[in-house]
């Protein structure tokens, strides 16, 4: 198989070994406006989340029996001599605007964002991770670990379980074949230097574990929201940034950008330049970002800012609102035509539109059709085996 027969474009990178479709090099442009769409927020609580203790090992999404193996979407070619540690899936380098394996190839990462690591950590399990990737061809996973929400690492939760949930997150991420974010889920939070010191310890601590994992990608941020400036959010990146090369030289980094991750333009008017290896975050939801932030993506992109989508929503920015998958669409088929990557929101059965899962569904894994919600189903779609491909073609596995 090759590149551009990837299909899906979620291909995982095995020895160095590329797949995705062909990102593209637009010619350079100038930054536009973006929409200021407020993310609505909510603070419910997880009473609605169902047991876990019904995990189903046997469940399936695909019909047959046929599960494939971590080798789909690989192309071949020879081993890759940069590979820190043999078995894990290559490195990842930043050329230009483009994700790319260490070769240059271009790679588009696709995938699935947990809830609040401690909100359901109930999902970080191995069977659970090898579905996705052996039956959705996802190649991504992200552990989100809220900073200030629920049990958040910077207002009394349990700092221990949760490094322990994102070693079992990273462990599970890797022993099938995925890339792992780890994700420093700021939010209520809106300006990152409110924890900035409490970021210095954990991504140091983290980075100098990871150092030799081709697979880990820090994500330093989340959303930086309520006014804070680029010029705040750079500073606090440079400094975290620092401490993350200190120990893992090479490692992406994935920068939040204002607005929740919409002022994508004024990272890419002023970017970070003393590293590389660095891309910076488009966040959308798409019952209520839709043409506007669409093109501000497109101008950032083509005025040079390499971008990752590490969070998206069908819904709206409510995670809990109507669902709009002609808006989803547009944005899946734009993001395949540029190559970029996009991470969905989110792992769990919680009683909210963004969640993949019915709220009735109480398995950790082992998911079938008839557990998936209106997103699970529209994610499942567009990336299971045989899922639309990165020209836009809909060739869904199973129709729903
Ligand atoms: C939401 C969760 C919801 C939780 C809330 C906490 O879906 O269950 O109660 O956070 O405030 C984001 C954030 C993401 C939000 C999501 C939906 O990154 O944490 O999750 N959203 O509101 N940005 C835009 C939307």
């Amino acid at each position: 198989m090759t590149a551009g027969e990837a299909g899906n474009g979620a291909g995982v990178l095995v020895d160095g070994e590329a797949a995705g479709p062909e990102g593209q090099n637009q010619e350079a442009g100038k930054n536009a406006g973006v929409q200021s769409g407020d993310r609505a927020g909510n603070s419910e609580t997880k009473s609605e989340a169902a047991s876990q203790d019904s995990a189903a090992g046997n469940g399936s999404i695909q019909g047959d029996t046929e599960v494939k193996s971590g080798t789909d979407g690989r192309v071949s070619g020879a081993a890759d001599d940069t590979e820190k540690e043999p078995g894990l899936p290559g490195a990842l380098k930043v050329i230009g605007t483009q994700l790319t394996d260490s070769r240059g190839t271009p790679v588009q990462l696709k995938g699935i964002s947990t809830h609040g690591l401690a909100w359901y950590p109930e999902y970080v399990n191995a069977a659970c991770f090898r579905q996705f990737r052996e039956e959705w061809g996802m190649n991504v996973v992200r552990l989100a670990m809220y900073t200030a929400e629920y049990g958040g690492y910077c207002t009394g939760g349990n700092q221990d379980e949760l490094k322990e949930l994102i070693r079992d997150g990273v462990s599970c991420a890797t022993d099938c074949g995925m890339y792992v974010i780890i994700d420093w889920h700021i939010l209520s939070d809106g300006n990152p230097n409110t924890y900035l010191e409490e970021a210095k310890e954990f991504f140091g601590e983290i980075a100098e574990e990871y150092a030799e994992y081709t697979n880990v990608i820090y994500e330093i941020c989340n959303e930086p929201n309520g006014g804070v400036s680029w010029s705040d959010v750079k500073e606090y990146a440079e400094q975290i940034i620092e401490v993350i090369r200190g120990e893992d030289e090479d490692g992406l980094i994935l920068v939040g950008t204002p607005n929740w991750c919409q002022y994508v333009e004024q990272a890419a008017a002023d970017p970070i330049t003393a590293y590389d290896n660095i891309m910076y975050t488009l966040h959308f939801y798409a019952a209520t970002h839709t043409d506007s932030l669409r093109d501000a993506m497109t101008k950032a992109v083509e005025a040079g800012l390499p971008v990752f989508v590490s969070e998206y929503g069908i819904c709206d920015a409510s995670g809990n609102g109507a669902i709009d998958k002609e808006q989803a669409d547009r944005w899946a088929e734009l993001l395949d035509e540029y190559g970029i990557s996009y991470v969905a929101w989110n792992l769990s059965n919680k009683a909210e539109t963004s969640a993949i899962l019915k709220s009735s569904c109480g398995k950790v894994s082992g998911f079938t059709l008839e557990d998936l919600s209106d997103s699970g189903k529209w994610l499942y779609e567009r990336l299971g085996v045989g899922g639309s491909g990165a020209a836009g073609e809909k060739t869904a596995a199973i129709h729903l």
